[in-house]
């Protein structure tokens, strides 16, 4: 484990790397006043995820699930990218190849204007319906009870992977292949527990990246990392593109 600083290392990757993948987590969009899953105020802590985050929680309990998805678009409605997002999406401007693979549902890299998203866990502001699987991403409800198809009657849910799904399939063999090939790859405001999701970063060490850990503090996979960096993304994310433009804009 490395210094929390931006050390000599990592500007002579930035210097020499063209591809730069980031694999992020719910803690870059937590400046953006999302909150986390498991941090102190985590939504995890008063709710637990096999009671919310999966078909079967579903099932049993529709309008409650559906209630709390409301309150989450509700609040992803309100909140903006921060300046994390917006230095990952600059990084777009140096390098040849820059991809951001993340399981956060909220869409903030996408408003941010990044341009390659490989979304792992789905995306809250979309919808289907469980039986015919049409898409229903405007969805007239009130935010208590579960809306039902217009075509078959089936209930409609979030396209989010819940616990015991099945990622999307071409997405994670998309980013697995991004992440064979990338030269750096950050590792931002995750706990790096939820698989398959978190065998992303070890797929890019296993073929010669650069890991680099941006994180409030250590986690379960600091030690896989090449550069721990503490603090808060939507800080430390900045320091390292205005590092980039200042080394780009010399050469
Ligand atoms: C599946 C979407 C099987 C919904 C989510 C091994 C292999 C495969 C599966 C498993 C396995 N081991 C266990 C499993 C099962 C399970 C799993 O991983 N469980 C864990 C908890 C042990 N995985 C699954 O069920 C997956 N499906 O495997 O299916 C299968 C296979 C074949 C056929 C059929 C079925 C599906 C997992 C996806 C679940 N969906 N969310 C929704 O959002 O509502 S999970 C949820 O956790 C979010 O997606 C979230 O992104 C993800 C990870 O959490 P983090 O992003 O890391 O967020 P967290 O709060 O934990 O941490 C925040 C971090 O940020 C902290 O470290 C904090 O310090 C830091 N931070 C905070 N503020 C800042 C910051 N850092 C920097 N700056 C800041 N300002
Ligand atoms: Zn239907």
């Amino acid at each position: 484990m490395q210094t929390s600083s931006i050390n000599i290392e990592l500007i002579s990757k930035l210097k020499s790397a063209n591809k730069i993948l980031f694999f992020t987590g719910a803690g870059i969009s937590a400046e953006s006043g999302i909150p986390t899953f498991r941090g102190k105020d985590g939504i995890w802590n008063k709710l637990k995820p096999e009671e919310l985050a999966n078909f079967n929680a579903f099932l049993k309990n529709p309008d409650l699930v559906w209630e709390w998805y409301q309150y989450r678009r509700k609040i992803v409605n309100e909140t903006n990218p921060n300046k994390g997002h917006y230095a990952i999406k600059e990084f777009e401007n140096y390098y040849k190849e820059v991809n951001v693979v993340t399981q956060n549902v909220d869409n903030l890299h996408r408003r941010a204007g990044t341009k390659n998203i490989f979304e792992l866990h789905g995306n809250i502001e979309r919808n289907y319906c469980v039986d015919c699987y049409k898409n229903f991403d405007n969805v007239e409800s009130d935010n208590s009870k579960v809306p039902h198809c217009k075509y078959c009657g089936g209930l409609i849910r979030p396209d989010v992977v819940w616990f015991g799904e099945m990622l999307p399939q071409e997405i994670f063999s998309e980013a697995e292949q991004k992440a064979k090939m990338c030269d750096i790859c950050f590792v931002v405001g995750t706990t790096g527990i939820v698989y398959p999701a978190a065998y992303i970063p070890m797929i890019a060490k296993e073929n010669g990246a650069f890991l680099v850990e941006i994180n409030l503090n250590e986690t379960e996979i600091s030690d896989k990392m090449d550069l721990s960096l503490f603090g808060k993304s939507g800080e430390i994310l900045p320091l390292i593109i205005t590092k980039v433009r200042e080394m780009k804009l010399k050469n």
